[in-house]
């Protein structure tokens, strides 16, 4: 059944767009596609409902998040069915979705008022002043979304951006619309200020409308190569951004893992969501004493997964139509250039469903192993040492998600991998903890969601000092005393140079307990 939406409020858009199911290629619905004007005058809308959701407290704010997020539980079938529906995904995939957003949303609710309280901290030199932290909303914040996670990921960057005190414009993927649509319409229900979460449909044109538009933040998840557009759109009126790109997430397997659950996890990790996931698994550097037994496993494991878009299938069709050409094309080259296939492979792809591959005798000359496949596929490579595993993870411009399988020494590879995050002997795990912070380093972009630095991540911080003593000098004016060359002379020496309040600093430091 096709779903027109009405309750949009755009009378006049640029056009339409229809939202296709993945799997059968079927229509879903029909949305408008906002231009510059319809984002404008959205924008102008959230403008005016930041004025009073701002000015709500911690507490106020609360209660009307905690109405979202049960009429989200209430309504939790119909999103996870949109979810499936839009983007192709199993059904208790779409649900585990479902989890993970109200999650987020949950943390977010609940952690706002401690991460964002103000902070006292050290006048340091400025004796007599007391210095402050607080933390204020932005206004309004423009959220760009993808259609991978098409609940999770925009929920991300939302609940900390409407729990510190902003409102929101989403703009949802051209492919997952309605579920953009399903999250405005039910923030609508339950919070009864308008236009704190509104969602404009469209295509690039309206993402590009919204970098550009009046708005005080943009969060992007998506491509690298689209998150340079929304870059430049957003230098225009610099406005600060947010990137959460891609990722070329590697996976070291330590002579020391327990191999048979690294390589279980390490099929999860690549093939979950079709492989469809910023953090997958897509490349995997095995030591070589454990190389055989780890494929062994890997194989026997991908055998028994099915591919489809029944209620029984593990992996469903590949989202976006293009991806499937970038997928056969990485294989391609993969298997020109001298790699196997142990399971899978180019040839099996029929229309959106790409087999769940398997692939040895990679080389980091091959597309896919420097190039995002986001894909069901999972390259393994033999490596002699921990150190040629590192050396390798770390060859690229990507850093957003990692991994390691580890018996010792586990924290210390981990440190030495060059991304966001680090799951040790496990996969994925750090996305859906909501109080860890989120994002990437180089190509995968900056700044982060998530945890107390999500809310942060959305808050204007400012910086307060407050005379609370009356000294009889005073920093800041120019009637100085005749030695006042002297007298900073010997504050420097005292302080700094090793003179009785440094020896005391250094000796209280050493009494703290690290
Ligand atoms: O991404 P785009 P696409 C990767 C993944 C995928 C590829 C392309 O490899 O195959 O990117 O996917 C909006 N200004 N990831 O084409 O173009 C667009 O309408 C502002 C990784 O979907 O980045 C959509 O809402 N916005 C990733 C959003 O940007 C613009 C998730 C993302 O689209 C715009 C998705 C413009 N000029 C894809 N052009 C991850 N990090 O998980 C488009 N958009």
């Amino acid at each position: 059944m096709a779903v027109a939406h009405t309750d949009l409020r755009v009378e006049t858009g640029i056009g339409t767009l229809e939202t296709r199911s993945p799997a059968t290629g079927e229509v879903i619905g029909t949305v408008p596609i906002f231009g510059e004007k319809e984002v404008a005058a959205a924008v102008a809308r959230a403008r005016d409902a930041a004025a009073q959701w701002g000015a709500l407290s911690h507490a106020e704010r609360r209660v009307h998040l905690i109405a979202w997020r049960r009429e989200l539980a209430r309504r939790a079938d119909e999103l996870a069915e949109l979810i499936h529906r839009e983007n192709g995904k199993p059904r208790t995939d779409a649900m585990a979705e479902v989890m993970v957003a109200l999650a987020v949303l949950h943390h977010a609710t609940e952690r706002a008022a401690r991460a964002l309280r103000t902070r006292t901290v050290s006048p340091g030199l400025m004796f007599g002043q007391r210095a402050r932290i607080s933390y204020h909303p932005f206004g309004v914040v423009a959220v760009i979304g993808p259609w991978n996670y098409p609940a999770f990921t925009p929920m991300g960057s939302s609940a900390s951006a409407l729990a510190a005190g902003n409102t929101v414009v989403f703009k949802p993927s051209e492919l997952t619309p309605l579920v953009g649509c399903f999250l405005a319409e039910t923030a609508a229900a339950a919070i009864p200020i308008a236009d704190v979460f509104q969602a404009v449909t469209g295509d690039g044109r309206t993402g590009q409308a919204l970098a550009r538009a009046a708005v005080d933040k943009i969060a992007f998840t998506g491509s690298t190569t689209t998150g340079r557009k929304v870059m430049q759109a957003a230098a225009e009126r610099i406005t600060p951004v947010v990137l959460e790109l891609g990722g070329k997430d590697p996976l070291i397997v330590a002579p020391d893992a327990d191999v048979d659950r690294a390589a279980e996890a390490a099929v999860w990790g690549a093939l979950t969501n079709a492989g469809q996931a910023c953090v997958s698994i897509e490349r995997v550097y095995v030591a070589s004493e454990l190389h055989d037994r780890f494929v062994d496993v890997v194989v026997r494991e991908v055998r028994k997964l099915r591919t489809g878009a029944g209620d029984d299938a593990q992996i469903g069709p590949i989202t976006r139509p293009e991806q499937v050409g970038v997928i056969r094309e990485h294989l391609e080259d993969a298997l020109k250039k001298g790699a196997r296939v142990l399971v899978g492979g180019p040839d099996g792809i029929d229309g959106a469903f790409v087999p769940p591959t398997v692939l040895v005798g990679v080389t980091d000359e091959m597309k896919i192993m420097r190039e995002e496949t986001f894909g069901p596929v999972l390259p393994i490579l033999r490596v002699e040492s921990v150190d040629e595993a590192l050396r390798r993870s770390n060859a690229t411009a990507f850093g957003l998600g990692s991994a390691v399988f580890a018996r010792e020494g586990a924290r210390q590879i981990a440190d030495r991998l060059r991304a966001g995050a680090t799951a040790i002997n496990s996969v994925l795990t750090y996305a859906f903890i909501p109080s860890l912070p989120f994002g990437g380093v180089g190509d995968s972009g900056f700044g982060r969601v998530h945890g107390d630095e999500g809310l942060r991540e959305f808050s204007r911080v400012k910086a307060t000092t407050e005379e609370w003593l009356r000294l009889p000098f005073s920093a800041t004016t120019f009637k100085v005393p005749a030695n006042a060359y002297a007298q900073l002379r010997g504050l420097v020496q005292q302080v700094f140079g090793g003179g009785v309040v440094d020896r005391v600093r250094g000796a209280l430091a050493r009494l703290t307990p690290r």
